[in-house]
C-alpha cells in the first residue's frame, strides 16, 4: 500500500500540514524542491506518523495510492504553475491536485479548466490559520468539482479545526470559489486588524493610555461580544515588554505595515464587482500610507493639526462599542462581496457555511462568527448582515458611542479611516434617498448621460445647452 496523500512544498505551511495529516493517521508522502527541507522534516518529526520521503517528483508520485491526491504548498504565482507542469506528465486521469497556497482565484479558474481538459482534477483550496493552524487544525476552503472533493473530504475534514464537533472545512463551490473566499477572509482580516489598530491609536494618542493599560483593556474586551483570536492576540502583543529596552515592544516596532496582496486583491475584486467594501479598502490604504514613513516624517514637521483637546467621559467603553459596530459593517461588506462574486461566477457559495468554518482554525475566528452563522440560519438569503435583527440591534445600541468616537477622533486629529468609513457606509446604506440624484444631473449636463425619474418610467435627458426642455431618451 502506498501513501493516501502527498504534500509537495515543505516550507512552514507544507511541513506543518504534512505533520497534521500524519498525526491523524493518514500515510503521507512528502517532497520538496530542495531536498534539505524533506530531510529536516523526517529527522525532526518522522516519528509523528507514517511519512514517505521522496527526493524526486517521480518517486513521490509513484508512492501514492490512486487516485493520487497531491497537496501543492509552494509560493503562490509562477511556482504553482511550475510544479503543476512538472507533475502533469506523471499523473493519470482522475488524479487530484490540491493547491493549498494563497493563489489568486483567476489563476485557479485557469488552472482548473486547463487540467480538467486533461482529465485531472484541481482543487483550489484556501487554508487559513498560519503555521499554527496548519499544524493543529486550520480552516480549509476547497473549491473545485464535486468529483475532486469527495475523495479528499475525509482527510480535509479530519485535519481541520473542529468547533462543537463540526469540522472547519467544507466544499465551497466550483473552480475559484475556495480561493476567492480565502482571499475575502484575508480582506476581512485586514479590516479587523485596521479597526483594532485605530482603537489602539485612539486609546494611546487620544486618551494617553500606555500599552500595558491598553493590553488590560483588550483583555476585558475579550470577555464580551468582541471575544476573538485577534483581540486576544492584541492583548498579548500590547502586554509584551522588549527585553533590550524594557519598553513595551509595540513602542519600538517600526510603524510600517507590510502586505502580501490578498487585501489588495479583495479590494480590486470588489471594485470590479461594484460592491462597496470600504472598511477593507481603507485598511489597504492605511497600510500603504503607513509605508510612506519618510514622507510622513517630513509632513509631521510642517502640517499642523488641531490645537488639542481631550477625550469625553466613558471614552474607553465608547471605543469598544465603536469597534464592534464598525466590525459588523466590515463583515457585512465582506459577506456581501462574496455573495456578489458567487452570483457573478455561478458558484452558489453558502455564506452560512463560511461563517461555520471560520469559527475555528482561522485568524478571524471569533464568537462573532456564531452570530453570523445564526443570522444566515434565520434567513439564508439575507442580502446584508445589517438587515438581520441581531446585528441591526447591536449597531443601533452602539451608534451613539460610534458617532462620539468618530467625532472625538476628528477633533483630536487621530485618523480613523476604517471607523469613519464604516459609519459613513452605515449612514449611506440606511438612507432611502441619497444625493446621487445630483450626480445623475451633473452627468446629464456635461455628458448627456441621461437619468431616470422618481415619478415616471423611462429614461430622460435635459437639453441643458438649448432651452432646458426635458426629452425622452428611451
Ligand atoms: P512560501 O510561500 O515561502 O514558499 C516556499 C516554498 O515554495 C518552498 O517549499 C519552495 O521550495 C517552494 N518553491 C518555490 Br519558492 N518556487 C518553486 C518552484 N519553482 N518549484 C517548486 N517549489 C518551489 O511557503 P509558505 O510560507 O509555507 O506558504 C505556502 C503557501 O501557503 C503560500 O501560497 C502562502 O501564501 C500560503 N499561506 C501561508 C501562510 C503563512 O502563514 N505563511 C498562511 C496561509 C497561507 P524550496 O524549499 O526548494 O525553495
Amino acid at each position: 500500500m502506498g501513501s493516501q496523500i502527498g504534500v509537495t512544498g515543505l516550507a512552514v505551511m507544507g511541513q506543518n500540514l504534512a505533520r497534521n495529516i500524519a498525526r491523524h493517521g493518514f500515510p503521507v508522502a512528502v517532497h520538496n524542491r530542495s531536498e534539505s527541507r524533506t530531510k529536516q522534516l523526517i529527522e525532526r518529526y518522522g516519528d509523528e506518523g507514517d511519512f514517505t520521503p521522496a527526493t524526486s517528483l517521480e518517486d513521490f508520485v509513484a508512492s501514492l495510492d490512486r487516485p493520487r491526491r497531491i497537496v501543492i504548498m509552494v509560493k503562490a504565482g509562477g511556482p504553482v504553475d511550475a510544479v503543476i507542469d512538472e507533475l502533469v506528465p506523471l499523473l493519470d486521469r482522475g488524479d487530484i491536485l490540491i493547491d493549498g497556497g494563497n493563489s489568486h482565484f483567476e489563476d485557479t479558474r485557469r488552472r482548473e479548466k486547463a487540467l480538467a481538459e486533461r482529465g485531472l482534477h484541481f482543487l483550489g483550496t484556501g487554508v487559513s490559520g498560519g503555521e499554527e493552524g496548519a499544524l493543529n487544525g486550520p480552516s480549509i476552503m476547497p473549491g473545485g468539482p464535486d468529483d475532486a472533493y469527495a475523495p479528499v473530504a475525509e482527510i480535509l475534514t479530519t485535519i481541520a479545526a473542529q468547533v462543537d464537533g463540526t469540522p472547519c472545512a467544507a466544499h465551497i463551490g466550483p473552480d475559484g470559489a475556495g480561493h476567492y473566499v480565502k482571499m475575502a477572509h484575508n480582506g476581512i482580516e485586514y479590516a479587523d486588524m485596521q479597526l483594532i489598530a485605530e482603537a489602539y491609536d485612539l486609546l494611546t494618542s487620544g486618551a494617553g493610555m500606555s500599552a500595558p493599560e491598553i493590553a488590560q483593556t483588550f483583555e476585558q474586551w475579550n470577555e464580551g461580544d468582541l471575544e476573538s483570536f485577534l483581540i486576544e492576540t492584541t492583548a498579548t502583543v500590547l502586554g509584551h515588554t522588549d527585553a533590550a529596552t524594557g519598553r513595551p515592544l509595540v513602542d519600538v516596532i517600526l510603524d510600517e505595515a507590510e502586505q502580501k496582496g490578498t487585501g489588495r486583491w479583495t479590494a480590486q475584486s470588489a471594485l470590479e464587482l461594484g460592491v462597496p467594501v470600504t472598511a477593507i479598502t481603507e485598511a489597504v490604504y492605511a497600510r500603504a500610507l503607513s509605508a510612506r514613513k519618510e514622507q510622513r516624517t517630513r509632513a509631521a514637521g510642517v502640517l499642523p493639526g488641531p490645537a488639542g483637546g481631550s477625550t469625553p467621559d466613558g471614552f474607553v467603553d465608547a471605543v469598544r462599542d465603536a469597534l464592534y459596530a464598525s466590525k459588523v459593517v466590515a463583515y457585512a461588506q465582506g459577506f456581501e462581496q462574496m455573495r456578489a462574486a458567487s452570483d457573478e461566477y455561478d458558484w452558489n457559495v453558502d455564506p452560512g457555511t463560511l461563517a461555520t468554518i471560520w469559527r475555528g482554525g482561522c485568524i478571524i475566528r471569533a464568537r462573532f462568527l456564531d452570530r453570523i452563522k445564526e443570522a444566515y440560519e434565520r434567513s439564508p438569503e439575507l442580502p446584508n448582515l445589517l438587515l438581520d435583527d441581531y446585528f441591526r440591534d447591536a449597531v443601533a445600541g452602539a451608534q451613539d458611542a460610534w458617532r462620539k468616537v468618530v467625532r472625538t477622533a476628528v477633533d483630536l486629529g487621530v485618523p480613523t479611516p476604517a471607523f469613519s468609513a464604516s459609519l459613513a457606509y452605515y449612514d449611506g446604506f440606511r438612507r432611502e434617498r441619497g444625493p446621487a440624484s445630483l450626480i445623475q444631473g451633473l452627468r446629464d449636463y456635461f455628458g448627456a448621460h441621461t437619468y431616470r425619474r422618481v415619478d415616471r418610467e423611462g429614461v430622460f435627458h435635459t437639453l441643458w445647452s438649448e432651452d432646458g426642455r426635458e426629452v425622452s431618451a428611451d
